[in-house]
């Protein structure tokens, strides 16, 4: 063991005393809520970690060799870039770049990595994760050069295209008897699939064979083309008109990716794609029935608050507007809001909007003028006026925002709102959107309902009922982790009901979490998965909106590892 000086006794004596502190609630529950958003944030791992990386050696970090060097920048990318980064400047976590970690060496750094800290990095030692030489190695590690992964661009793109299709030769007319408006595209995460379930019939359609660790599914303004996009940034188009719906074209846009959306506007309706990657950092617009790439855009530039030019940032959620031709385009790192003009993609016109960082995911309002989204770890909310092409508020609200889409209802006091669950705590924000009407509530928090406790993911609601649906999959507690909240939107002073979900599933007493509800075309169901690990039977609940009774239980066993589910009719027409 090198020797420990005084500074870096005192600093791995508070570490050390602080993680292994059981004794005070509070400090315990602090780092469960910020374990628990960093967790999450580390979720899929990157699909970088397969990427072979040039091994830069920095001769003032402690020796690796290159087989300790790979297995290091594998462990990087599965735990760690989600939220370092992956040139490791820095994001939700703090920066690691070698300036700063071969001054706090190996010593202190195993402590952080082992125990964890105040801060909300998780104890990857103490919780198992990894072995004390695995953390030995991490150390050193995070003291050399980060690695950099290549490029993908047009070239690569279209390496990777493959028209299965052609659009000439699909079907000029439905071809199905199934209510496309009811169906659901439903992630199958660790199989790199989605279901395609039959909202009437609750009965499967198809499985189709996607991208690794599928995130979501968006579709084509008319509603034939689903589009879905996987963690490694492979985007596939799936033909609904066919007689058993399924693939027609994919790409694969980037190494690692989340977003995509289409064109949503009358006149462009159906003919342009967009993907967002995390890497590389940039978006590309595509050919809406052939996925062919078009344009390509980088994000890199400057951050928000300290103008400093960041080189990763990622794109986080992407929304189309119904009223112009334009995409949302939400840039993690630099906290910046991009309104992409679309309507001449060689002249493209981008409005740059200033927000706060790190933007994520987030929602139109119910007129869909307006666009809510979170700036998680700035703890608060940013909404454009898409009409304006202005940043229209910047919210404070709770810690560590995840709206999902949101949830747009009339307050019965403040007028039209919408609202925000959130990782870090158990509120639950309703922000006021109407600033014609209710000037007063507009762009300001107006209530924080209590909900079941941190570790909340989406919540959701309709035009059509009177309910708002909370889940908290995320939160240590099982019983809260596998149950969902349904507040009263009538009586918002009520507590909410809570159901059940994960005994309702009957699945056994395997671990599970209990995520993403999403109404039927009809607004009077709610479905629910119960997302069990890849080895362990898997379930959709559908619940009875009006009663809150169970309706039914969805079980097949190609039903693996279900998350986000996506209604055909309410994920088109944005209705939530
Ligand atoms: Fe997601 C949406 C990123 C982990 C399920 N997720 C999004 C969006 C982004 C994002 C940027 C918005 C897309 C849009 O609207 O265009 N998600 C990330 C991450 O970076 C993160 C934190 C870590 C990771 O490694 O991926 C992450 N996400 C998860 C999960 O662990 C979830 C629960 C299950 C899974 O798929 O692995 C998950 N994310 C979802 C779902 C949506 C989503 C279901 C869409 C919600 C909706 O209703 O639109």
């Amino acid at each position: 063991m090198e020797s420990i000086n005084s500074r870096t006794r005192v600093a791995v004596l508070t570490a050390v005393a602080w993680a292994l502190a059981g004794s005070p609630a509070w400090a315990q529950h602090k780092q469960d809520e910020g374990g628990v958003a960093q967790r999450y944030h580390q979720e899929g791992g990157s699909p970088l970690a397969k990427e072979e990386m040039h091994q830069n050696i920095n001769p003032k970090a402690p020796s690796m060799t290159k087989a300790e060097f790979d297995k290091g920048r594998r462990i990087y990318f599965e735990r760690c870039a989600g939220c370092h980064g992956v040139l490791r400047k820095g994001a939700t976590g703090k920066p690691l770049t070698p300036d700063i970690t071969l001054k706090r060496g190996t010593e202190i750094l195993k402590v952080f990595i082992k125990y964890g800290s105040p801060a909300g990095m998780p104890n990857w030692g103490t919780s198992g994760d990894l072995d004390d030489a695995e953390v030995d190695l991490m150390a050193r590690y995070i003291q050399q050069e980060p690695p950099v992964p290549p490029e993908f661009g047009m070239a690569d793109m279209k390496k990777t295209w493959k028209v299965i299709v052609p659009a000439e030769k699909r079907p000029k007319k439905k071809m199905n008897k199934i209510n496309l408006e009811n169906l659901f595209s439903v992630t199958l995460r660790d199989t790199g699939q989605v279901a395609l379930i039959d909202g009437d019939t609750k009965k499967i359609v198809n499985v189709v064979k996607t991208g690794y660790a599928v995130h979501i599914s968006r579709l084509s303004a008319s509603g034939r083309y689903l589009y879905v996009i996987g963690r490694d940034a492979k985007v596939n188009l799936i033909d609904l008109w066919m007689e058993t719906p399924d693939n027609v074209a994919e790409i694969r846009v980037g190494l690692e990716a989340r977003s995509v959306d289409t064109s949503k506007y009358k006149k462009f309706a159906d003919q342009y794609a967009i993907a967002g990657s995390y890497w590389p950092p940039q978006y590309v617009i595509m050919k809406g029935d052939t996925l062919e790439p078009l344009k390509i855009q980088s994000t890199r530039g400057t951050t928000v608050d300290t103008q400093e030019y960041h080189p990763e940032p990622r794109v986080a959620s992407i929304v189309a507007s119904h009223h112009k031709p334009e995409f949302v385009v939400n840039v993690k790192e630099t906290g910046k809001i991009l309104l992409v003009d679309y309507s001449d993609i060689n002249n493209l016109k981008t409005t740059e909007i200033g927000a706060a960082r790190f933007l994520h995911d987030g929602g139109w309002d119910s007129t869909k003028r307006y666009f809510l989204v979170a700036a998680n770890q700035s703890h608060k909310v940013a909404v454009v006026d898409t009409q304006t092409g202005k940043l229209a508020g910047l919210v404070p609200v709770g810690k560590v925002p995840h709206p999902g889409r949101g949830a747009n209802f009339v307050h019965p006091k403040f007028g039209p709102v919408w609202a925000t669950s959130h990782l870090g705590e158990e509120g639950i924000a309703l922000i006021g959107t109407d600033p014609a009407k209710h000037p007063k509530s507009a762009w300001k928090m107006v209530q924080m309902l209590k909900g079941q406790g941190g570790g909340s993911l989406f919540i959701k609601t309709h035009p059509k009922s009177k309910n708002l649906w909370v889940d908290t999959p995320l939160n240590p507690d099982p019983k809260i982790s596998q149950s969902v909240a349904v507040f009263n939107l009538k009586n918002l002073d009520q507590p909410p009901k809570v159901l059940p979900i994960g005994e309702w599933a009957g699945i056994g007493d395997h671990a599970k979490r209990i995520v993403h509800p999403e109404y039927n075309k009809a607004g009077d169901e709610v479905w629910i998965s119960v997302w069990a690990p890849k080895d362990k039977t898997s379930a959709i609940v559908v619940v009875d909106d009006k009663t809150l009774k169970l309706k039914t239980v969805i079980k097949d066993e190609r039903l693996i590892t279900p998350t986000g589910k996506f209604n055909v009719y309410n994920t088109q027409h944005d209705i939530y």
